[in-house]
């Protein structure tokens, strides 16, 4: 056994959604492990800036820029990675929103806009991806579901249905590619401190409740989620598929 086993040199990581928030560390995290990363976003200066940031710190990264939730536009990003011969070994379908409001208050649109970002976004993405990896008989994709992913929150309709599916795609990928060669798993963050969360970081009694209803007693940080991305894209991880993998502080375990 060694710490090779979580060496991502020589491998190249498409986290989607990653100039900021959880997509920011998971991108840092992977690159740290010696992923070269291309960050993605649909916010071009955004997209630079973590680059620069993030290629100052040393690490190896490229920019992509385009609409997840754009199937045209996903496809004309992959064949771009084709011709310049990238090869991506592991997608991180991250990109995420939120909406809150109650369902009886609730538009259909916003509803769809909801599963589109952040449930048919990974397929689409994870398709795409899947697509190239099976040619190499190996790949890791990782998708971004929550806690969530288990349980409702009130005002969260369409975000909780979209990390339950987010779940069940999981099981799908690793039903349907497991056998060429790739494993697909998910993370379930519990309550992080991101830009995400702002409205309920600063609210005193949501951050009563979740300090009161986390074992840890407090919020997560986006870095505390690293060694979990980085264990599911490395070979570490190889024997490992279908599963999600809560970073919770414990609170989906507790009443
Ligand atoms: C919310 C939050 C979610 C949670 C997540 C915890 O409004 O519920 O924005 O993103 O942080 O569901 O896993």
């Amino acid at each position: 056994m060694s710490i090779q086993l979580f060496d991502l040199t020589g491998k190249t990581a498409l986290v989607t959604g990653s100039s900021r928030g959880l997509g920011r560390a998971f991108a840092e995290g992977l690159a740290a492990a010696g992923a070269e990363v291309i960050l993605n976003g649909i916010n071009e200066q955004r997209l630079t800036t973590a680059a620069r940031e993030m290629s100052e710190a040393g690490h190896r990264v490229q920019t992509a820029a385009f609409d997840v939730t754009d199937d045209d536009a996903v496809k004309e990003a992959f064949s771009r990675f084709d011709e310049d011969g990238v090869e991506i070994d592991i997608v991180v379908n991250n990109a995420g929103i939120q909406f809150r409001k109650p369902m009886l208050e609730l538009e259909t649109a916003d509803w769809q806009r909801v599963l589109d970002t952040n449930l048919t976004s990974a397929f689409v993405v994870g398709r795409e991806a899947a697509r190239r990896m099976v040619e190499r008989g190996q790949g890791k994709i990782i998708n971004i579901g929550s806690l969530t992913s288990e349980l409702a929150r009130a005002t969260v309709a369409p975000y909780t249905v979209a990390k339950g599916g987010v779940k069940m795609l999981t099981k799908a990928m690793a039903a349907e590619w497991g056998g060429l060669g790739i494993q697909a798993n998910a993370i379930g963050p519990g309550y992080m401190l991101t830009d995400m969360n702002e409205a309920l970081t600063s609210n005193p009694e949501f951050d009563a409740w979740v300090k009161g209803r986390t074992p840890a007693g407090r919020w997560g940080k986006p870095e505390e989620l690293i060694g979990t991305v980085v264990y599911l894209a490395s070979q570490a991880s190889d024997y490992i598929n279908g599963q999600i993998i809560y970073a919770d502080g414990g609170m989906i375990s507790v009443l």
